[in-house]
């Protein structure tokens, strides 16, 4: 059985719930972080020296980043719809991963502190404004390559990086500003929408 560490509501602890599910893994999940239990304890820094959440407990096996979580489960199945062994088809997954986990994931995080979470320190409109220009070219991109695929992000079968998107897709939704449409990113989120791992894990992000 493994272990989840990290409040359900957090984006990077559903990429691995949601991967869990995918893979028909038997999982359980403790909730950490902020408004739960403490991460900057010992005991929790103990497996995870940033006091983030997810951590992810495989026996004496402890792993924290939530992509690097998420490719260790794919792995350690072998399976090869989510994560192919195959080198391109590997890599195209793994550059829209990274790209995730930094350029988009880096854009979006002043205005969505500001908009969503309403925190005292992310008040300035300009900033807030700057990171709704940036989170919407990154999107802009995503659209682009959702036009050329017309399916997933990596190609015609949806993989790993369609977890760590699909919820980033959720997020851009979910923050209240004035979208741009974006028709392939929406169609994509509809097509998210069919998959139980989607509706269970993917829709209803806060944090
Ligand atoms: N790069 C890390 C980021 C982890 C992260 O930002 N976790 C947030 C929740 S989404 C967190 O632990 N925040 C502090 C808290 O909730 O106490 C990952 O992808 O796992």
């Amino acid at each position: 059985m493994l272990t989840i560490l990290g409040k359900r509501a957090s984006i990077n602890v559903r990429k691995v719930m949601w991967t869990c599910d995918e893979l028909g893994l038997d999982w359980r999940q403790e909730d950490w972080g902020a408004g739960f239990r403490d991460t900057h304890v010992d005991e929790f820094r103990a497996l995870n020296p940033n006091a983030m959440v997810p951590v992810l407990l495989d026996g004496d096996f402890v792993l924290w980043e939530s992509n690097s979580i998420i490719r260790y489960l794919a792995n350690r199945q072998g399976d090869e719809a989510l994560y192919p062994r195959e080198a391109r088809a590997r890599a195209r997954v793994d550059q829209w991963l990274d790209w995730q986990a930094s350029d988009l994931n880096r854009s979006w995080s002043y205005a969505f502190m500001a908009l969503v979470r309403r925190s005292p320190s992310h008040t300035d409109a300009d900033q807030v404004e700057a990171s709704l220009q940036a989170w919407t070219g990154f999107m802009k991109i995503l659209d682009g390559r959702l036009t050329e695929t017309g399916a997933f992000v990596a190609g015609t079968d949806f993989s790993l990086a369609d977890i760590a998107i699909g919820l980033s897709v959720n997020r851009w939704f979910e923050t209240p500003f004035d979208h741009p449409p974006l028709p392939a990113v929406e169609a994509y989120y509809r097509r998210l929408g069919e998959r139980p791992g989607f509706r269970e894990h993917g829709g209803n992000g806060v944090a």
